[in-house]
């Protein structure tokens, strides 16, 4: 019988790299007196950033939910955009903060990505973009999506939150649409602390977006429109460079505990593990399981509760739908029946713990609790 873990296993750890490095570049900044507001830490992680994305701009910001509402802001979008309700709040609430209507679209089951066939149908007059999310680092139809968009003349804008190192077809993510936005919070593959960024191609952008992150000063005679504080530190820049020297490790970790789940959850009944991209293509952001109630014989909400009995917090991302959020309940795109594979998915779906430093044993053992509840079909109240 299956015990609980003696400390709790969360759904991630932030990757840290040895405190020496991040020591010498903590003095590097404290000797410069630079603390903000594009220091030379700044500007070293965007260089590196922009050939580790293989980006032709980047942008950095505060936080990734900075980096996507004034990447928003810059578009001058208006009315409605079609995107997304299996998200994380912030790709939504970025259209509130710049008074856009969200539209939701259905996802697409196999994907959780928005669903290219089900928008075109969503478009109108007021329609002015396409906001998409590469849902736990898997690409969106990009090819479909830009097809609609030149149909229409719509903007297309991607929340890459998960997607930091995603390829198709070996070409970077960030290739794709007007602009994507990558999170680099604690929580991601490659971390700043807090931070965010903005990848695009448009060289009209980097001015625009320098001006929106800075209260919109051009110089010290001139405000040239009404913007907002969201630049990245020097300190949380600092820590990224020495967090992106460490990313290649982490990644080939993360390969090794996704492969012993996959190992070990195979023949479970009612458990379906989420196409990923393979190995290089894959940003390793998530590993997310799918549980059919019926087959497996428990529901994912019963699975979630008894893994915390045992000590292991999974996460059932992305959960509430945002179109069940209560200020979007009235919107014709919201209705249940429009969205029948997001309702489905969000009942569903579980993140597992995945992180570089969770030992495979603790892989095996988490596999262990899910083969045996699926065997016993023991209940909660048994446990
Ligand atoms: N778009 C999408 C699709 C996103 O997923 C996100 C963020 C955004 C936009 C916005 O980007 P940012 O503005 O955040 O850059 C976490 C993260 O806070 C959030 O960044 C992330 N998505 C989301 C999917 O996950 P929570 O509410 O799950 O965080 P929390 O604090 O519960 O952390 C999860 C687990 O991680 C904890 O149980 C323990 C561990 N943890 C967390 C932190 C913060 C640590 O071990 N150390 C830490 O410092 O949202």
């Amino acid at each position: 019988m299956a015990k609980a873990f003696e400390q709790p296993i969360y759904v991630t750890r932030p990757l840290l790299p040895d405190i020496t490095g991040v020591t010498e570049r903590l003095k590097q900044v404290w000797d410069s007196k630079q603390l903000t507001n594009f220091g030379a830490q700044h500007d070293e992680l965007s260089r590196e950033l922009k050939e580790y994305l293989e980006t032709d701009h980047i942008s950095m910001f505060s936080n990734g939910t900075m980096a996507l509402l004034l990447g928003l802001k810059a578009l001058k979008l208006t009315g409605e955009v079609i995107t997304t309700p299996f998200t994380f709040p912030a790709t939504v609430q970025a259209l509130d903060w710049n008074n856009l209507t969200p539209v939701f679209c259905d996802i697409d089951p196999a994907t959780y990505n928005i669903d290219a066939d089900k928008i075109e149908a969503l478009i109108t007059e007021k329609t002015t973009a396409i906001l998409g999310v590469h849902v736990f680092g898997n690409p969106c139809d990009v090819e479909k999506i830009q097809a609609i968009a030149d149909k229409h003349g719509l903007k297309v804008i991607y929340d890459g939150a998960h997607a930091f190192g995603s390829k198709i077809d070996g070409v970077p993510i960030s290739s794709f649409g007007d602009m994507t936005m990558f999170s680099f919070h604690a929580t991601k593959l490659f971390n700043t602390i807090e931070g965010g960024a903005l990848a695009y191609s448009d060289p009209a952008l980097c001015a625009q977006l320098k001006l929106l992150r800075n209260f919109g000063i051009a110089n010290a005679e001139e405000v040239v429109l009404s913007g907002l504080n969201a630049k990245m530190n020097e300190v949380q820049a600092g820590v990224g460079i020495e967090v992106l020297k460490v990313i290649g490790e982490e990644r080939r970790k993360r390969h090794a505990i996704k492969r012993a789940y996959q190992e070990n959850l195979v023949d479970i009944d009612g458990v379906r593990v989420l196409t990923t991209l393979e190995d290089e293509s894959s940003s390793y952001q998530y590993f997310v399981i799918e549980i059919e109630e019926a087959a497996f014989g428990h529901s994912r909400d019963n699975l979630h509760k008894v893994l915390q009995q045992y000590n292991v917090f999974a996460r059932k991302y992305f959960y509430p739908l945002c179109s069940d959020f209560e200020w979007y309940r009235e919107l014709p795109s919201a209705r249940p029946e429009n969205l029948p594979h997001a309702k489905q998915a969000v009942q569903q779906v579980l993140a597992m713990p995945y992180y570089g430093d969770l030992p495979i044993e603790s892989v095996e053992a988490i596999c262990g609790i899910i083969r045996e509840l699926h065997i016993t079909q023991k209940s909660l109240s048994q446990i």
